[in-house]
């Protein structure tokens, strides 16, 4: 017998909800491999360890109060500490906590939120999306994608169309299909990737990958003909799909110029391959609207969803198949050797369906759309006025800028010198997250955020600012 599981767990956590931070970051750095993280590091720092959430709110062990300008990890759309969410849960998980959808058999909650979903989904050049295969994140959903995509064009007897494009600086996931079709380099060196038949293009970021003097519609239509000119590359007949986000998230809030998306919706109508449009974090109000597509007006085959649709406060993802896709598969197909022990969980798929309603209730996508998120683009372009920024702008609930050494020469800082993570330091010393990517510092709060609360975050990022300034001068990296 193993003793070791007789051994009683420490106590972390004392009366009156007091914890013990080393004694928690001794044992995370002695069991708990983290996602991306450079464990030797860790060691060195200690986790910071984060133990309650509310509203928008996240207190850490040692009691310090933060706002989330990140909503966990883009995902707390309805915020924190909604009981209703927890509600759903408990009831679900005593009345059928779990049963597969294999083997002919379905239920309720994963019927009724694929309907909604159904539902909810805008129908766009008379393509709708009726149908859902669920998994549980975002990168097991585009595996589905890859899996779709070729199990189509097999069926329609094109199976050399295999290739799928995607970009440089996109994020897809880290399962090794999500990681091939993600444009990080970093992860594509670890892992022997990507897996054959994904290709790249260059990403429609205008500060760094326009001419000189090159508009932001010029660039954007420039962007989306490298997709062509990758289709003509590869061969039009080899081509399956076309993957991307409709603002990249991950790659640092990357807002493509508005000539983009009408130009590769073009590209992929000329030359026939499948469009997905991976809405892991853009859907579900995050740009104002239940699904991103709607928001640019292109027309999707398949949405990848995940994150948001439970505001993250249980695992849940999937694609959305739109018509032109599923019914192939399903006149045709016979069986698709494909999914998940946990497809349609019935848990999860239950308080899919309570987070919906609240939004829905609460009109977030529409105060988004219409409100908040245009008071949010406003007050966060203020910060352009701020000698270190520069390009702070923001669509729906996302925002990013770029922090410059020389606003007037558009010169940057050393890459080395991680000056976004100086910022970042600065951040949650003063009680905010925001995130760092190289020196582009982005926010994605929960979209339940008021107009007030707006007003503290941004006064909040504008002593970081001001921190962070502070600090590069009295380094000597900045005059
Ligand atoms: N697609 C997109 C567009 C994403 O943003 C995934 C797929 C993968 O989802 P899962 O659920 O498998 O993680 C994501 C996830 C970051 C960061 O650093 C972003 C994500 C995940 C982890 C970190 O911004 N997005």
């Amino acid at each position: 017998m193993n003793t070791s599981t007789l051994i009683a767990p420490p106590v972390l956590v004392q009366r009156a909800e007091k914890h013990d931070t080393k004694a928690i970051q001794a044992l995370d750095s002695a069991h708990f491999l983290h996602p991306f993280t450079d464990h030797g590091d860790l060691a060195t720092r200690g986790a910071r360890v984060i133990t309650r959430a509310e509203d928008i709110y996240v207190w850490d062990s040692e009691g310090q109060k933060i706002l989330d300008g990140m909503s966990g990890l883009w995902c707390v759309n309805a915020g924190y500490g909604r009981k209703e969410l927890a509600d759903a849960a408990y009831r679900q998980m005593m009345t059928l906590p779990f049963y597969n959808s294999f083997f002919q058999t379905t239920n309720v909650p994963a019927v009724q939120l694929a309907t909604k979903l159904a539902q909810l989904a805008p129908k766009v050049g008379g393509r709708s999306f009726n149908h859902v295969f669920f998994s549980s994140s975002g990168s097991e959903s585009n595996d589905t994608n890859v899996r779709l995509a070729r199990r189509y064009w097999d069926l329609l007897g094109q199976p050399q169309r295999k290739v799928i494009i995607s970009r440089h600086n996109a994020y897809h996931g880290s399962t090794m299909a999500g990681a091939s079709l993600g444009g990080m380099s970093g992860m594509h060196a670890q892992g022997d990737l990507p897996i054959p038949n994904i290709v790249h293009i260059e990403q429609p970021y205008h500060f760094e990958n326009a001419n000189p003097g090159e508009s932001r519609d010029d660039f954007g239509i420039r962007a989306a003909r490298w997709l062509e000119e990758k289709i003509l590359e590869v061969g039009p007949d080899k081509v399956a799909a076309f993957i991307a986000e409709p603002v990249q998230g991950a790659g640092g809030v990357i807002i493509p110029p508005q000539t983009y998306w009408p130009e590769i919706q073009r590209i992929v109508d000329q030359y026939g391959i499948l469009l997905i449009s991976d809405e892991v974090i853009c859907a579900f109000g995050r740009l104002g609207h239940w699904f991103a597509y709607e928001k640019f007006g292109y027309r999707p085959d398949m949405i990848t969803f995940a994150k948001g649709v439970t505001s993250g406060y249980i695992p849940l993802g999937g694609v959305m198949v739109g018509d032109r896709v599923a019914q192939v598969l399903i006149d045709k197909g016979g069986e698709f050797n494909h999914g998940y022990t946990y497809s349609g969980h019935p848990v999860a798929c239950a308080v899919a369906l309570a987070n919906l309603e609240l939004m829905e209730r609460e009109g977030l996508p529409q105060r988004v759309r219409e409100d908040t998120g245009p008071y949010l683009a406003q007050r966060f372009a203020e910060l352009n006025s701020h000698p270190l920024v520069t390009e702070a702008e923001t669509c729906g609930f996302v925002a990013g800028l770029v922090l410059v050494k020389d606003k007037a020469r558009r010169e940057m800082f050393d890459p080395d010198l991680a000056v976004g993570m100086v910022c970042r330091g600065h951040c949650f010393r003063n009680g905010l997250i925001m995130r760092a990517v190289g020196d582009r510092m982005i926010i994605a709060p929960p979209l339940s955020m008021t107009r007030a609360q707006i007003d503290e975050m941004m006064d909040l990022i504008v002593r970081c600012l001001d921190a962070t300034q502070a600090e590069l001068r009295e380094r000597g990296w900045l005059v």
